[in-house]
């Protein structure tokens, strides 16, 4: 099955910051791709990758990027396709300089920005999922699953003194 969601970093130093949005695709059996892209050191590449999204058959990007984070913003003002940002935690300003740079996209150009980090990044891989379910009812299901078994672990274990 060709990947629906495609999922970019600036940097393969990303990495473990990003993967928790591939554990939840894969979970949820969305197909994926990953991929690191640079907005500084392979602007090239990155303008090839956003011109060709559509064309490639994916219908949602996530792009996670660390410090002056270009990185989501240049990708969606070369496609229509969602571009869902995750900011990373960087060592400088502890990701604050990430969060900025991709959530204060100037009117026009649309990024959905996540939380700083890896709850950023699974929300980011959830989202995604959640957008493909709209017209997947099989995914739609399987994301309801999920959400099931979510609330049922804390309603079935409220003693916050137990494990
Ligand atoms: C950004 O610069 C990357 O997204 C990464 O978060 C940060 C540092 O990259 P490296 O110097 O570790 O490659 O482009």
């Amino acid at each position: 099955m060709a990947a629906k969601v495609a999922l970019i970093m600036g940097s393969k130093s990303d990495w473990d910051t990003m993967r928790p949005a591939t554990e939840i695709m894969t979970e949820l059996g969305v197909e994926h791709h990953v991929e690191v892209v640079s907005a500084h050191r392979t602007p090239d590449k990155l303008m090839e990758f956003a011109e060709n999204a559509v064309a490639r058959g994916y219908s949602v990007i996530i792009a996670g990027a660390g410090g002056a984070a270009h990185l989501p913003g240049m990708v969606a003002a070369k496609t229509r396709l969602p571009v869902l940002g995750v900011p990373v935690q960087s060592r400088a300003l502890n990701g604050m300089d990430s969060l900025l740079s991709i959530v204060q996209m100037p009117k026009g150009i649309a990024v959905g920005t996540l939380a700083i980090g890896t709850a950023g990044a699974f929300n980011a891989g959830l989202l995604a999922c959640q957008i493909l379910a709209v017209q997947d009812p099989a995914l739609a299901e399987r994301l309801e699953s999920f959400r099931e078994a979510q609330t049922s672990t804390v309603l079935d274990n409220p003693d916050p003194r137990e494990d």
